[in-house]
């Protein structure tokens, strides 16, 4: 990836690496005998392969981990990390996950990578929640970010389900749209459908967006994940900011 301007001035750091600057710095909460999350993302993999290194180099031991999306799985395995589920693992010590938005009191946007309703599945059971990001991710409101905030959606009646989602107050008249890979709908780990939401302006109360967007039969998950994150990781050029709750 090419450098990206992250601030003003001279200074440039590609985002990769400010991101695997970010996950590293996560895993040092990581400890020998827990119960892991792990989160699924470009973020979130690079916290996944430094927790695998750490087993090979035997500097971690006895981690069992629960993974949100079965592209993590497939990493997870590929690393060396022992994958169980929450029906064995009902209590996860220790949760690591990217986001898409990060607002001042640390509630997120997530999701746009798909993996929503196992992220939020897996993030609630966890004590502790890190998340990690750079510093593009911070915004002033949720929905700040001008970027699509997902739905997931039973594939019956999408499209009436979009059109409620369209008409809720909560929501201020944002634009709906399906999420399509390639020529098709995009279809998620759980069989489902996304509808993302494009904001017109940032969400005026999250709380509420949330409870209306959940109170509609057929909506299985959304990206709002609000008083959920307990620790969050800023890679920025300037160096890493840990927020915590
Ligand atoms: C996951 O990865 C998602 O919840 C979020 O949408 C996304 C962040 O992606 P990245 O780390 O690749 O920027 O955590």
């Amino acid at each position: 990836m090419s450098p990206r301007p992250l601030a003003e001035g001279t200074k440039t750091v590609p985002q990769d690496e400010l991101k695997r600057i970010a996950a590293y710095k996560a895993v040092e909460y990581v400890k020998s005998g827990m119960v892991l999350g792990l989160g699924t993302g470009s973020t979130a993999n690079f916290a996944v392969a430094r927790i695998g290194q750490l087993l090979k180099e035997g500097k971690l031991k006895d981690i069992i981990a629960v993974a949100t999306s079965t592209r993590t799985a497939e990493q997870a395995v590929a690393a060396g990390i022992p994958l169980s589920g929450l029906d064995d693992h009902p209590l996860i010590d220790l949760s690591i996950d990217g986001a898409d938005e990060v607002d001042p009191d640390l509630n997120l946007v997530k999701g746009r990578g798909g993996a929503l309703l196992r992220e939020k599945m897996v993030e609630t059971a966890s004590a502790t929640f890190v998340v990690v990001v750079d510093e593009t991710k911070l915004v002033d409101a949720l929905g700040g970010s001008g970027l699509a905030m997902p739905v997931e959606v039973v594939q019956f009646c999408w499209k009436y389900n979009a059109e409620r989602l369209k008409k809720l107050p909560e929501l201020a008249g944002c634009e709906v749209k399906l999420r399509m890979e390639g020529d098709n709908p995009f279809v998620t780990d759980n069989s489902n459908y996304i509808i993302e939401l494009y904001f017109k302006e940032p969400i005026k109360d999250a709380k509420a967006a949330a409870n209306a967007i959940s109170s509609i039969p057929g909506v299985v998950g959304h990206g709002l994940f609000l008083d959920m994150a307990t620790h969050v990781i800023i890679a920025s050029v300037d160096g890493v900011t840990v927020r915590s709750k």
